[in-house]
């Protein structure tokens, strides 16, 4: 198992191209056609994969050297298996390099000729030591308007993957090649009408002359996952979508952005691999070009963002990031951090809202006589240490409710396909707090009384504002209470707290004529929204709660029934 040398290998009309990446360090396993370094000229960007598979045992160059045909890159321990292609590969000294290392040769930027004035053949570029390749990809079609550098075709021998760029900004008007062709140098990929000339197309070859190559040596990209990144000179960023999606998906793969962005043949099988759009991944290569860490850092971060989600960042659900604004550019402001119960209340509320199809229910109750039984019992209560409201009188007619329809006592299933519904009645209540929201939880409801659990309401909701309350007493609920009545409003849309399917927001009662047998009377009117989760509760249930809800508040005496 003597080491063997690995040399730079004929990659065209370059000399002294200099090394921008090195991807392996000694001591190292490498595949056969890993690649092992990134070189780039002015006119190419090229990866030169390793001849064999084997053990690294010493890296000869570095970052930042330049290297031509010949040089070694590195010595390579060869694994048995492949002693015997590797010799044929590989040299054992450093003599010719002619039969060194396989090429991931990327054609550089546009192998193009000036036809005429505005039409230019892009023709196949000097490749080195290739003839015949065939097309595997072509990535325009007549009609596309081009970027300067922006792939046209991917070209792989046995030896290469190469991607031939285009030399100027413009509109393809003809495809000349189709996958599957075989390909030579000076072959013509397609014809350009040019809108746009830059430094690159100017040393565009002459007509004549032999068309420029992007030589990105190394054989045809087979980067694993956790393979060294194997990044090709493909097109500039112009057009790419440089942020990330926070959100908690993997968006749709933009075939257009995928081709212009600038990765190698490798990172693109390996995005393909993974469904990752290209033209979402922000590069951080050299030239913004795409890393295969580039990849995995966005899939983490899209992972992260589906399974966490924040308020402040990803939301997670595909919700953008919040757009990070200046706003002092429109007057004075002032930052201030926002308090741990609000960070939290707000990335549960957030979540509930994307989590939830919600929709709200809105009815009323007459509750005259309820606020008279409440009025006249309101004195007993004080004595007894506690206040008499309104919210005392919803919680028991929710009890009954939930007891009354058991999908509102219910919590969908992880699996989406059943219904767990629970036999027990245990109702959060909101309470305002300097803090931020907080939602406790009063326990076995239908089994107290109206006063017990005025008393009890009382006592939760004044140690949520002192921040006294324990985690335990903020669990556990199956349907919430969040009024409003002591604040005002007429209405409002209350988000359901996912376990749970609905949610009871009340508003301030008024004082409105309602028909009665033949005349208006005045009546004491109580607004109800009841949001809830329509995958378990439909639209007719909902109505029936809210006329449940609305009879027992009417007559408290149905819920003895
Ligand atoms: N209509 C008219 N008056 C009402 C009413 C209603 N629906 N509900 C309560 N009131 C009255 C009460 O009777 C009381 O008046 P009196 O002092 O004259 O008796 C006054 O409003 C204040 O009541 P309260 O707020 O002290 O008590 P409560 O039981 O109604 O509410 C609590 C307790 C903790 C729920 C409440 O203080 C609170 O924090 N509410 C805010 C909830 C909230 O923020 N929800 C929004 C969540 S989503 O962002």
């Amino acid at each position: 198992m003597a080491a063997q040398e690995i040399k730079v290998p004929d990659i065209g009309d370059f000399d002294a191209v200099e090394v921008i990446e090195v991807l392996v360090t000694a001591g190292d396993s490498v595949e056969e056609e890993q690649p092992l370094i990134t070189l780039e000229s002015d006119k190419a960007t090229l990866e030169v994969p390793s001849s064999a598979s084997g053990k690294i045992t010493a890296v000869k160059i570095s970052e930042g050297d330049k290297v031509a045909e010949g040089d070694v890159i590195a010595l390579i321990e060869v694994a048995a298996a492949d002693s015997d292609s590797a010799d044929d590969t590989a040299t054992e000294d450093t003599g010719a390099a002619d039969t060194g290392a396989a090429a991931d040769v990327e054609p550089a930027p546009a192998a193009a000729t000036t036809a005429s004035a505005g039409s230019q053949d892009i023709k196949v570029p000097d490749i080195g030591d290739f003839d015949a390749v065939e097309v595997i990809e072509v990535l325009v079609a007549a009609g596309d308007s081009v970027e300067e550098e922006q792939p046209l075709i991917t070209l792989e021998s046995d030896k290469a993957t190469l991607e031939v760029p285009s030399s100027a900004s413009g509109k393809i008007t003809a495809v000349k090649v189709s996958e599957g062709d075989k390909v030579a140098e000076g072959d013509v990929i397609a014809t350009l009408t040019v809108t746009a000339t830059s430094d690159a197309s100017a040393r565009a070859p002459q007509p004549d002359a032999a068309p420029q190559a992007t030589p990105e040596p190394a054989p045809a990209a087979s980067a694993t996952p956790d393979a060294a990144p194997a990044p090709i000179t493909a097109g500039p960023q112009q057009g790419r979508q440089t942020q990330a999606p926070a959100g908690s998906q993997l968006t749709p793969v933009n075939e257009k952005a995928f081709s212009k962005a600038h990765a190698a043949p490798g990172v693109r099988k390996y995005a393909r691999e993974l469904g990752v759009d290209l033209g979402q991944v922000t590069g951080t290569g050299r030239k913004q070009r795409i890393l295969a860490a580039d990849i995995n850092a966005y899939v983490k971060a899209t992972v992260k963002a589906a399974t966490s989600g924040s308020m402040a960042g990803s939301a997670g659900g595909g919700v953008p990031a919040q757009p990070d604004i200046d706003f002092s550019q429109f007057g004075e402001i002032e930052t201030v951090e926002l308090a741990r119960i609000r960070k939290l209340s707000a990335k549960a509320v957030h979540k509930n809202w994307l989590l939830i199809p919600h929709v709200t229910q809105f009815d009323s109750a007459d509750i005259t006589d309820m606020e008279a039984f409440r009025q006249a019992n309101k004195e007993r209560a004080a004595q007894q240490g506690f206040k008499l409201t309104p919210l005392a009188f919803m919680l028991k007619a929710c009890a009954a409710a939930l007891k009354a329809f058991p999908d509102l006592n219910s919590s969908l299933a992880a699996d989406g396909e059943h219904l767990i519904h629970k036999h027990y009645c245990h109702i959060a209540v909101a309470v305002d707090t300097d803090a931020g929201l907080m939602m406790p939880v009063l326990r076995d409801v239908d089994k107290k009384g109206i006063f017990q659990l005025a008393e009890e309401l009382g006592d939760i909701s004044s140690r949520a504002r002192a921040g006294k309350l324990k985690a335990a007493e903020m669990q556990g609920a199956c349907f919430s209470i969040s009024s409003l009545g002591g604040v005002g409003g007429t209405a409002f849309t209350p988000i359901v707290n996912s376990p749970e399917v609905a949610i009871l927001g009340v508003s301030r009662s008024t004082m409105q004529p309602v028909w009665q047998n033949g005349e208006f009377v005045p009546r004491l009117m109580l607004p109800l929204s009841l949001s809830y989760d329509h995958r378990v509760i439909d639209g007719a249930k909902a109505a029936r709660i809210t006329n449940f809800l609305s009879r027992a508040l009417g007559d408290l005496r149905t819920l003895l029934l």
